[in-house]
């Protein structure tokens, strides 16, 4: 690598931290006009630099072709509490001008063998800075509730045993992986009562100052 690492990372902490804002701006918009907000929560995170040098070794990537190759290095998490929002959200994405759909993958359509769900987004994102544009690569994952809570259980536990589950714990978590979709469409199926309740509840005790 020509420039250090924190240089190289600095075009993609800017980048997080736009994004943040402008998906948690689509959030306030919606609550603002008194509607149910597609988008729950937002989170991002640009990836450490010893994570980077991980998986580019495991993915054979070498250093000149970071950039195009490894395209999470920025990362925005949106979460829905209904899966219908995740593709309303695919949409408004799809219809902005502040930034470009470049790849989609729905695993939520096509689940991973583990029993991930999420709809991925590769975005081409504009930074600006003193010296000009450069266009950078983020990724947007887009879940509910219920498959972010799967997610996170399961990256915790392939932490501690690095990809080569037991049979059994693989099993439990294809089990929970079903458990999460049921609760899923469960939710979905009284969707409209769940939303007229949280409309009275928000406009009862005020909003929460969250954003
Ligand atoms: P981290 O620590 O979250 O950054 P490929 O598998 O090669 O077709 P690629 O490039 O790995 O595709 O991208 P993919 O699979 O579309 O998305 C990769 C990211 O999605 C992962 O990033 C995870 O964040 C998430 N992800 C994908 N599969 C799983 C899964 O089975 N379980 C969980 N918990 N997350 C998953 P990283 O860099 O692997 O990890």
């Amino acid at each position: 690598m020509t420039q250090n690492w924190d240089d190289f990372l600095i075009p993609y902490e800017q980048a997080v931290s736009e994004l943040k804002i402008k998906l948690k701006g689509i959030r306030k918009q919606f609550r603002d006009q008194g509607e149910a907000s597609p988008i729950e929560f937002v989170t991002g995170r640009v990836k450490p630099k010893q994570s980077i040098i991980t998986k580019s070794k495991i993915r054979g990537i070498t250093q000149e072709n970071i950039e195009r190759e490894m395209q999470d290095i920025a990362g925005l998490r949106i979460m829905c509490q209904f899966v219908d929002d995740i593709y309303t959200v695919v949409k408004l994405i799809n219809q902005r001008n502040d930034m470009r759909v470049i790849q989609e993958r729905d695993y939520i359509a096509n689940k991973k063998e583990s029993g991930y769900r999420s709809y991925h987004l590769i975005i081409e994102y504009p930074v600006q800075s003193v010296s000009g544009e450069k266009k950078i690569l983020a990724e947007i994952q887009i879940r509910t509730l219920a498959m972010n809570f799967w997610a996170t259980i399961e990256h915790s536990l392939n932490y501690k045993y690095q990809g080569d589950f037991p049979d059994e714990i693989k099993q439990r978590l294809k089990n929970a992986s079903e458990a999460a979709h049921s609760l899923d469409e469960e939710m979905s199926q009284i969707r409209e009562e769940i939303q007229e309740a949280q409309h009275l509840f928000s406009h009862g005790k005020g909003q929460a100052i969250d954003e």
